[in-house]
């Protein structure tokens, strides 16, 4: 096992990093920018080493800086967390070269599954189902349409640099597709510098349904289940759950097994997620895999009762998996809602400042992680989230009660949050239900 992990993040995950380590008996180095020296996750590691200006690209981007700060301080491994350098592949292979352990998968693997068109067709070679549409990368316009043709409109032009929701385009008709396929193309080189284009049929209201799971580096590869993340606002999670209210234990059990051979087929290591388009039939489809623990994660822990970095940190240090398939089993039912420093009734602009806490919300099956404290000065620099708000109970109506309670109890001044957003989505008749789709805030709240 390790001695020391640096952890290269900041906020929430790097103060999830640090308390799994602290459980593990692993020293912590907490890196940080200007601007961060009053975070939380500086205060709680045993080391901190300033890695540069609040600017993401002179700090928690800034490769050398990372890896020198972890030669400096005798860190044997890094924890990436999620964002910033988590499915960066050339820093996984720098961090080879220096002969640190990158807790992840292999470099090799970090870059075919950042390529969406790659990962499609691995998939297609691996036998797990994709949302129908073109092989491989669309070379000129004229294959586009011809594509298009085949798939039948609507279709969807995805940047294979892409993922997450970036670099994509539907397209209703062979009179939008010229300009459609340009401007894609275009926004593709300016964001990724890469502007190879693929192509699927446009699934409309589906529900985006992931998988959780655990390979280590002995071959075994586990799934833990899924969480519905349906609940989404451009392409930013904002409620997560799990187990999905549509899953039944035998396409549970099929889509669990599809995520197991896609893991298996790339030579996955660590904790990643599958990603899978579900239509209104219960058809599932490979969408992405990400290569990372995810924001979510928690409400996988709390059905599982694994804890799934402390998973990581293992399987990193070589350890087997001591988990077989058959001890997994879902318990009750996780809700978690995004506490977001952000003003809804202004388009949802960040609202950056000083939070002044007059209560945390806690008590039987609520869990809060956040890098918040009293009198934090939340900076404008980074992304808007401030907490994780998860709740768990017997039954979804259990879980939800507690979400609805906890967050009644949660009182922040002086900066706006989303939690009368959050409560009027946990209140919407066909949430309750469990009658959710990709599109829902859309509808329901007339957003997009
Ligand atoms: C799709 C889709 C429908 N059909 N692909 C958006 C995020 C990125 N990972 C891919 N996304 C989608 N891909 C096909 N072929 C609908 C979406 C989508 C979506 C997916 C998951 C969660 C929320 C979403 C919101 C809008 C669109």
């Amino acid at each position: 096992m390790f001695n020391k992990i640096l952890i290269a993040n900041r906020g929430e995950i790097a103060v999830r990093i640090i308390r799994a380590c602290r459980e593990l008996g692993i020293q912590t180095v907490a890196v940080y920018s200007d601007i961060d020296r009053n975070a939380l996750h500086v205060d709680l590691a045993d080391q901190a080493v300033c890695i540069g200006p609040a600017r993401a690209r002179e700090s928690y981007l800034h490769t050398e800086n990372i890896i020198s700060a972890t030669v400096l301080t005798g860190a044997e491994a890094i924890h990436p967390g999620f964002g910033f350098l988590a499915e960066n592949s050339k820093f996984a292979e720098m961090c080879r070269e220096c002969r640190i352990t990158f807790i992840g998968p292999d470099p090799e693997v970090l870059e075919m599954m950042g390529n969406k068109a790659k990962a499609r067709q691995m998939m297609i070679k691996a036998g797990v189902t994709v949302v129908p549409g073109a092989d491989g990368v669309l070379e000129d316009f004229d294959q586009a349409l011809r594509a298009a043709e085949q798939i039948g409109y609507p279709v969807m032009l995805k940047a294979s640099a892409g993922g997450g929701g970036r670099g994509i385009r539907i397209v209703g008709s062979a009179e939008e597709l010229k300009k459609a396929y340009e401007t894609a193309r275009n926004e593709a080189k300016a964001a990724f510098n890469d502007d190879s284009m693929y192509m699927e049929k446009y699934l409309e209201e589906p529900r985006h349904i992931e998988f959780q799971i655990l390979a280590d580096h002995h071959g075994k590869v586990i799934h833990l289940g899924e969480r519905d993340c349906s609940i989404q606002r451009r392409n930013q999670k904002v409620i997560e759950e799990a187990p999905s209210t549509i899953l039944t234990p035998e396409l549970r059990k099929k889509m669990g097994e599809a995520a197991v051979r896609a893991a298996k087929a790339v030579g996955y290591k660590n904790a990643g997620t599958v990603e899978f388009l579900v239509d209104k039939s219960g058809s599932f489809y490979f969408m992405e895999m990400n290569t990372r623990i995810q924001v979510e994660h928690p409400v996988t822990e709390l059905v599982t009762r694994i804890d799934l970095v402390q998973e990581q940190i293992k399987i990193a240090s070589g350890q087997e998996l001591a988990i077989e398939q058959e001890d997994i089993q879902i318990k009750g039912h996780a809700l978690e809602c995004r506490i977001n420093a952000e003003s809804p009734t202004l388009g949802f602009r960040p609202s950056p400042g000083k939070a002044n806490i007059l209560l945390w919300p806690g008590g039987n099956g609520v869990r809060l992680d956040s890098a918040l404290y009293n009198g934090y000065e939340i900076p404008p620099t980074y992304d808007s989230m401030l907490a994780k708000l998860i709740t768990h109970g017997r039954d979804r109506t259990e879980a939800l009660n507690k979400m609805r309670r906890a967050l009644d109890e949660f009182i922040i001044e002086g900066i706006d949050t989303n939690i009368e957003f959050l409560f009027q989505i946990l209140d919407n008749d066909k949430f309750i239900k469990g009658e959710i789709d990709t599109s829902f805030i859309a509808k329901e709240f007339n957003l997009r």
